[in-house]
C-alpha cells in the first residue's frame, strides 16, 4: 500500500483560528480528517504532520526515506526562503509536490519565488483545504504512472 507523508510548516497550526479570510475557516484537524478519508477512498495510507520549525521539518523529510512513497508539503513561508528544505527534499530522493492553501502567484511579489517548486514534480495551489484531498489524488496518479 502507497504510504504518504503529509508536512506543513511554520503558521499552519492556526488555520481556522484566524485570519479567516486569508486561509479559511477549516482547521488543520478538519484537514488531517479530509486527508485520511481521501487517502482510505483511495487505498493508499497518509501520516500528517505540522511544525513550526525548520530543522523538524527537515529531520522528518530525512526520515522519510524507506518509509514513505511520497511527499505532500505546504511548507508555508519556508517555501520562499529554505534552501535546506529543498536541499533536503533533493537528498531523499522521493516524488515530492508542492501544496499550498492560497495562489503563492497571485500575492505579494515576495511570495512568488518557491524553493519547494524547484524540487517538487508538480504543485497545487489556490484551492484552499480542498487542494489537500486534491493533492493526495495528484500524488497517487504520479506514484501509479
Ligand atoms: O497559501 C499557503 O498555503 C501558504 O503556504 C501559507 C503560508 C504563507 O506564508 C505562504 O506564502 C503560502 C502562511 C501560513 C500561515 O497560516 C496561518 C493560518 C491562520 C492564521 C495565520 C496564519
Amino acid at each position: 500500500m502507497l504510504n504518504i507523508l503529509i508536512l506543513n510548516g511554520p503558521n499552519l497550526n492556526l488555520l481556522g483560528t484566524r485570519q479567516p479570510e486569508v486561509y479559511g475557516t477549516t482547521t488543520l484537524d478538519d484537514i488531517e480528517v479530509m486527508c485520511t478519508k481521501k487517502a482510505a477512498g483511495l487505498g493508499v495510507t497518509v501520516t500528517c504532520r505540522q511544525s513550526n520549525h525548520e530543522g523538524e521539518l527537515i529531520d522528518w523529510i530525512h526520515a522519510a526515506r524507506g518509509v514513505f512513497d511520497g511527499i505532500i508539503i505546504n511548507a508555508g513561508a519556508y517555501t520562499h526562503t529554505s534552501i535546506a528544505i529543498m536541499d533536503a527534499i533533493s537528498s531523499v530522493e522521493i516524488p515530492t509536490l508542492e501544496l499550498h492553501l492560497s495562489d503563492i502567484h497571485a500575492r505579494e511579489e515576495f511570495r512568488h519565488v518557491s524553493y519547494i517548486g524547484k524540487v517538487a514534480f508538480d504543485a497545487i495551489m489556490g484551492h484552499g483545504a480542498a487542494g489537500y484531498p486534491m493533492a493526495i489524488e495528484r500524488m497517487v496518479q504520479r506514484l501509479a504512472s
